[in-house]
């Protein structure tokens, strides 16, 4: 059984295995957590973010799908990037998002990492709505088949951490 936290402060601060960053497909950052990760983590993020670009991604991360990294000098093993989709109001891109959180599990579980932090995704610079954002992160979360013993949502701000507080028992 994997146990749902919830925590309210900044992600890089967290001493977990795995950090997940709500980065976008170029992987070399940007603002919000990526922004905070690169920053926290210092250049060895960003060289192995560099390396998986001049290899396996040659064209970037698709949306939905998450890769490994070295943490650099955050207190975690690992960092996790993967690339939320942008919210639209005319396409339902839900799916992706739910992929966001499985396959960052099924990267955990390679790695053997039992505590994972996770962002919000999607609901900063991309736009998601936060309840809706809230609400998938957990659905998908409590139905993964994962041996992650704790899930760490780590919320910015008071107003996510009571959408993501309305989604537990
Ligand atoms: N710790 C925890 N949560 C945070 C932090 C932090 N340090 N900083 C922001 N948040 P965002 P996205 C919250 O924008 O929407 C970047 O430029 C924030 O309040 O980081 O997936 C990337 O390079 C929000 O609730 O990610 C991409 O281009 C949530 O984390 C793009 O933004 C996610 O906000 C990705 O946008």
């Amino acid at each position: 059984m994997t146990r749902i936290t919830l925590v309210q402060g900044d992600i890089t601060r967290q001493s977990v295995d795995a950090i997940v960053n709500a980065a976008n497909s170029s992987l070399l950052g940007g603002g919000g957590v990526d922004g905070a990760v690169h920053r926290r983590g210092g250049p060895a993020v960003l060289a192995e973010c560099r390396k998986l670009r001049a290899s396996r991604f040659g064209k970037g991360l698709p949306t939905g799908q998450a890769v490994v990294t070295t943490a650099g000098d955050l207190d975690a093993r690992w960092v996790i990037h993967t690339v939320g989709p942008v919210y639209s109001t005319s396409e339902d891109r839900s799916g992706l998002l739910a992929s966001c959180y499985r396959e960052s599990l099924k990267r955990a579980d390679e790695l053997g990492a039992r505590t994972v932090a996770f962002p919000a995704v999607s609901t900063g610079i991309y736009g998601w709505p936060m309840d809706d954002g809230a609400r998938i992160a957990v659905t998908t979360v409590r139905e993964a088949d994962t041996a992650v013993e704790e899930v760490r949502f780590v919320l910015f701000d008071e107003r996510a951490h009571e959408a993501f507080a309305r989604q537990l028992p």
